[in-house]
């Protein structure tokens, strides 16, 4: 309930000057023209033309909230950053979004959930940008765009098409295991608060030796995990487009802080040469038999944001932002995003995007970067410009023992990675119906799957849907086919000529 304030401050121009008016334009006479020394008038005008930034190109709808982590065990034999020592408490933003509905689309339409966490950490700002799932549609970012167009909107009807969806995830089989995750129940979280997180990539961890390993991170929810109902999404989707949103404020606001425990599977640095798929595809997970997780601490969400605008619309979240003990992979799409995200902020917010206090780092920014717009920190003039130079400025240090990096050799070349002996598109999506989703889940994917596919026009699309089912699971595809009531197997040949 907003507080009624007696003695209200005295309304003033952006520039600190009190106002005459907030509620009538200087005019010639009460009814005469208006004057262009109502400079008031053309600030408030202006300015409210100016409002808005552009939204992200995806996960444009969001939430999220402050709060702190707290390394509880002791990883430090595999990495030396600062914020994973034991007993080390960092404050953090966390930001969850979906990921192709605009900025004002409703929070449960099925989707991925953005997962994304700014940890402040002493050493700098470290970005782990994830999702609620393990894995991706792609593992090369070049496709990146041309997915996102294809579950977005048509640029004649500017509507959503099924047959576009289901043309690209059909010709990019490796989408298939985080299609069986969407399709599934983790595509309709009850909240962000019932749900995992993932860094989802392969990431690198040195410890303060130089040794290195190879890491994928696991938020465990300590809500549980809970999903909705189909109907549930769509009936909010219309009575509460806002409700994740409104549900992780009013938990926060009544002091329930979701928490999550922080856990990594750790792969011994030459494990990866020889391991049985390549574990750098992002379109695949570790199989917790082979790398156990291991917890490192807890994450609890309690201080809710108190300018949406200023403190999430603004936030800048990039999988650039490393810290010492923590580097790349060889995963091609953590690569691309390495370059993406800070250039979507420099675009979205501004060149100055990280002096915002949302997206500023606690210790001392030190560099010869200067001006562009916005600029509101600023080196003292004693500071030279330049590097190198003889007048104490600042000065890079190389660490005593390199940290990150891998081999890497063999002509330049165009071509998804080598293949390995279990490198395949349907194997880890069969697994993943067959012996994690239990009966209810089963059935709930074929319900999702023929209601999404139903929705296909083209006849090959929908063929070449069903066989990309079946490449999942033989029976799951005999059963969309027999819901779907389509008939007998058709090339796209012959299926395109109907079109
Ligand atoms: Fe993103 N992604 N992404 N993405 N992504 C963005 O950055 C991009 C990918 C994810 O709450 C953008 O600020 C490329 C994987 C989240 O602010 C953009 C590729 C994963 C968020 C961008 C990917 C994600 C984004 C849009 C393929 C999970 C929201 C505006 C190489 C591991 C972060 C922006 C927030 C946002 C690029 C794929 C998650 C355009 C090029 C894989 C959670 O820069």
């Amino acid at each position: 309930m907003t507080e009624i304030i007696s003695a209200p401050a005295v309304s003033t121009t952006q520039s600190g000057a009190p106002v005459t008016s907030d509620a009538h334009s200087k005019s010639v006479g009460a009814d005469g023209a208006l004057i262009l020394t109502d400079h008031y008038l053309i600030e408030k005008l202006a300015q409210f033309n100016r409002e808005r930034v552009p939204e992200r190109v995806v996960h444009a709808k969001g939430g999220g909230a402050f709060g702190s982590f707290k390394t509880t065990e002791d990883v430090s034999k595999y990495t030396k950053a600062a914020l994973f020592q034991p007993g080390t408490e960092t404050d953090m933003l966390i930001r969850f979004s979906s990921v192709a509905g605009e900025a004002g689309s409703p929070d449960t339409w099925r989707d991925p959930r953005g997962f994304a966490v700014k940890f402040y950490t002493t050493e700098g700002n470290y970005d782990l940008v994830g999702n609620n799932t393990p894995v991706f549609f792609i593992r090369d970012g070049i496709k990146f765009p041309d997915f996102i167009h294809s579950q977005k909107r048509l640029p004649g009807t500017h509507l959503r098409d099924a047959d576009m969806q289901w043309d690209f995830w059909t010709l990019s089989p490796e989408s298939a295991h985080q299609v069986t995750w969407l399709m599934g129940d983790r595509g309709l979280p009850a909240s962000w608060r019932e749900m995992q997180g993932y860094g989802s990539h392969t990431y690198q961890w040195i410890n303060a030796e130089g040794e290195r390993f190879w890491v994928k991170y696991h938020f465990k929810s300590n809500q549980g995990v809970k999903s909705m109902s189909g109907d549930e999404a769509e009936a909010l989707a219309g009575a509460d487009g806002d409700f994740y949103i409104r549900d992780l404020q009013e938990n926060i606001a009544a002091g329930n802080f979701p928490s999550w425990d922080l856990h990594v599977q750790v792969m011994p640095y030459e494990d990866a040469k020889t391991y049985r798929f390549n574990p750098f595809d992002l379109t695949k997970v570790w199989p917790h038999a082979d790398y156990p997780l291991i917890k490192v601490g807890t994450m609890e969400l309690n201080k809710n944001p108190e300018n949406y605008f200023a403190q999430i619309e603004q936030a800048t979240f990039a999988p650039s932002n490393f810290v010492p003990g923590i580097a790349a992979s060889p995963d091609k799409m953590l690569q691309a995003r390495i370059f993406s995200y800070a250039d979507a902020h420099r675009y979205r917010v501004g060149t100055n995007h990280a002096q915002l206090p949302v997206n500023a780092p606690q210790n001392q920014v030190n560099n010869y970067s200067q001006d562009g717009a916005g600029r509101y920190h600023f080196n003292a003039p004693t500071v030279p410009v330049y590097a190198p130079n003889s007048v104490g400025g600042p000065a890079a240090v190389e660490p005593a023992i390199a940290g990150g990096g891998w081999e890497n050799d063999g002509a330049l070349t165009h071509s998804a990675h080598s293949l390995h002996p279990e490198d395949n598109d349907f194997g880890q999506a069969g697994t993943l119906y067959r012996e994690v989703y239990n009966d209810g889940e089963k059935a709930r994917l074929l319900e999702t799957v023929t209601g999404a596919v139903s929705g296909v026009k083209n006849a090959g699309v929908k063929e070449r849907a069903i066989q990309y089912w079946t490449n999942v699971d033989a029976e799951f595809g005999a059963k969309l086919r027999a819901s779907l009531g389509a008939g007998q197997v058709e090339s796209d040949a012959e299926a395109a000529n109907k079109v």
